[in-house]
């Protein structure tokens, strides 16, 4: 295990694009012995998000087609690492807990790691009904797939990219989020865990639709 892809999908997200890919721990991820690539998923944004990556010398790959699923399975299949990261380009994950993850990973025997944005969020991180949403969807994923998640929406993940052979991803949207947890702790029985991290309030504009993306990923 050599080398890790961070993926970030960005649309129109100028003001903290910048910040997240500063934050990533690149030359510590470099002192455990890994290749780094970055890697932005770019869904045509019509802001200076493009502009940006290339100015920090990052990989962009545009993705005309909408949606963060979409997103997603465009970046996994350019990813070549043998270890895959995520996080939004909106500075709400911390980023540069990825080379803590990765040891627990590591360590651990682990396959996919998920993490609980609930256990150190933020004032204001996240509003009361996009709460309420994700109290209802953890609850079903409990009920129909008896996986006791704290966070079934969490959009970071770090995990071994093998798994993703074994997984069978329909989703273009938000739901990707959750249905990758399905797939991989559930059908696929990966070995898995989810660890607690800190969330912060997004900079940027709100892209999800919250009755829309909640009702459809229900
Ligand atoms: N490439 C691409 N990225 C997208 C698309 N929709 C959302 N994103 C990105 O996916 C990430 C997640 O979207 P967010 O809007 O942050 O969704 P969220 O985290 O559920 O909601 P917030 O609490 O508002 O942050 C962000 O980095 C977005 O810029 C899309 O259609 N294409
Ligand atoms: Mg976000």
């Amino acid at each position: 295990m050599n080398k890790i892809s961070i993926i970030i999908p960005a649309l129109n997200e100028e003001e903290g694009i910048e910040g997240v890919i500063r934050a990533i721990p690149k030359s510590e991820l470099e002192r455990m012995g890994f290749d780094v690539q970055i890697l932005v998923v770019d869904g045509n944004s019509q802001d200076r998000t493009r502009e940006l990556v290339t100015k920090a010398g990052t990989e962009v790959i545009v993705e005309p087609r909408r949606g963060y699923g979409r997103a997603y399975k465009t970046g996994f299949a350019k990813a070549s690492g043998d270890i895959i990261a995520t996080a939004d380009a909106d500075l709400t994950y911390p980023v540069e807990d990825i080379p803590k993850f990765v040891k627990v990973l590591q360590e651990e025997n682990l396959d996919f790691i998920t993490t609980n944005c609930f256990a150190y969020m933020e004032k204001n991180a996240m509003s009361l009904r996009n709460r309420i949403g994700n109290g209802v969807l953890n609850l079903a994923t409990r009920l129909l797939f008896r996986l006791n998640l704290k966070d079934s929406q969490s959009g970071m993940w770090v995990f071994r990219k093998d798994i993703l052979d074994s997984l069978v991803l329909k989703s273009d949207k938000m739901s990707l989020s959750e249905e990758l947890k399905i797939e991989a702790c559930h059908f696929a029985r990966c070995r898995w865990k989810e660890m607690p991290i800190q969330y912060r309030p997004r900079v940027g504009k709100v892209k999800l639709k919250t009755w829309k993306d909640g009702f459809g990923n229900l």
